[in-house]
């Protein structure tokens, strides 16, 4: 790499280390790039921050759509920032093709979080960008905690794959939830209920408080219905509104009250551990996947039985097995 280049990446990645906000902006862009001089670039960056251990807490916060997280994160968050904390939002939403997804609407639906100087605000990659979910996550979480960032929430839209993939990253999974959502528990995934470590049900104000009432009842139930009783961390459940602010104070003492249960109990050390051992194989695989998809044999094959399975000529699992066998006597 040039000369000009080196101070350039140097500069970037001092300024990210003062937490410079265009910098973290700037490193975060080429580390979602699949531009192939992007990707050097980040491969130096990364090289340049020093390897700490994790000083942040991390939240996931996930629920359906119009449940109301960018509200919530807006009130939420106003509270951690007036604590002197620095907070970053990161938004994931696999679904939406489009670069800046919902957060574009988020910002307008974070105001005043938007606006201020210890909040850093960042949408949806582009789908064009590199790897999953969870790579992608972990690799912007991290410039952001090299920026500084003491507090990191992730919001999902609760309705697949993105929850299981943020929930192996995050150190506090919250699932928010509105009332009045019926006895289906609001079509919210059994499998994502599971991965809550704190539900929240949020709206609860005016004539919407009953029912509020009500689904702390109900989910409180289906929790207890669902954990295992050698675990010393139970999940609970509050409510809030993070319209009028009630109990948003008294969320931020139970997120904390609930990542220090996990700490004593040993469980956040163990999901450390995991994370960065699960991390090292999604890093493998897609290496790995990467080379699978650019191999010549592999695609040229590929291509022909890509037209086999649209015709019916032949089921996924053959095609694979063939693809396979073409990738080991690549050599
Ligand atoms: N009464 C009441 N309404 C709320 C509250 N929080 C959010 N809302 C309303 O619920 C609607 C959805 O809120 P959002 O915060 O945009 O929800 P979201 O989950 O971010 O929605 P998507 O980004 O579309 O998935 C809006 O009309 C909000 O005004 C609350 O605490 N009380
Ligand atoms: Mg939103």
């Amino acid at each position: 790499m040039s000369k000009v280049k080196n101070s350039i990446i140097t500069e970037l990645v001092n300024g990210l280390l003062e937490g410079d906000r265009r910098s973290l902006s700037r490193a975060i862009t080429i580390v979602e790039s699949t531009r192939t001089d992007h990707r050097k670039i980040a491969k130096t960056i990364f090289k340049m921050l020093p390897l700490r251990e994790q000083v942040s807490v991390r939240i996931g916060i996930s629920g359906v759509p119009g449940v109301g997280k960018s509200t919530f994160i807006e009130a939420l968050g106003l509270h951690i920032v007036d604590e002197g904390k620095k907070l970053a939002v990161f938004a994931v939403d696999p679904s939406s093709p489009k670069t800046g997804g919902s957060i574009l609407g988020d910002k307008t639906r974070m105001p005043e979080l938007s606006r201020h100087e210890n909040a850093f605000i960042r949408g949806t990659p582009s789908a064009g960008s590199l790897g999953g979910v969870a790579r992608r996550t972990r690799d912007v979480v991290f410039l952001a905690e090299a920026a500084g960032a003491n507090v990191v929430l992730i919001e999902t839209v609760g309705v697949g794959q993105s929850e299981f993939a943020v929930s192996d990253i995050v150190d506090l999974f919250i699932l928010l939830v509105a009332p009045g959502g019926g006895d289906d528990l609001q079509g919210i995934k059994k499998g994502i209920i599971e991965l809550a470590d704190l539900v929240i049900v949020t709206k609860a104000d005016s004539d919407l408080l009953p029912a509020a009432e009500r689904a702390v009842r109900d989910y409180s139930s289906a929790l207890n219905l669902l954990n295992s009783v050698d675990s010393e961390f139970k999940p609970s459940v509050i409510s809030c509104s993070a319209q009028t602010g009630i109990g948003i104070q008294d969320t931020w003492i139970k997120i904390i009250e609930s990542i220090d249960l996990l700490s004593s109990s040993g469980e956040l050390a163990s999901r450390r551990r995991e994370r960065v051992q699960s991390l090292m194989w999604e890093e493998l695989t897609t290496r790995i996947m990467d080379e699978v998809r650019k191999n010549p044999q592999v695609r040229a094959v590929a291509l022909d039985l890509e037209k086999k399975l649209e015709k019916g000529e032949l089921g996924p699992v053959d095609a694979a097995d063939t693809l396979f066998s073409v990738f080991h006597k690549k050599g």
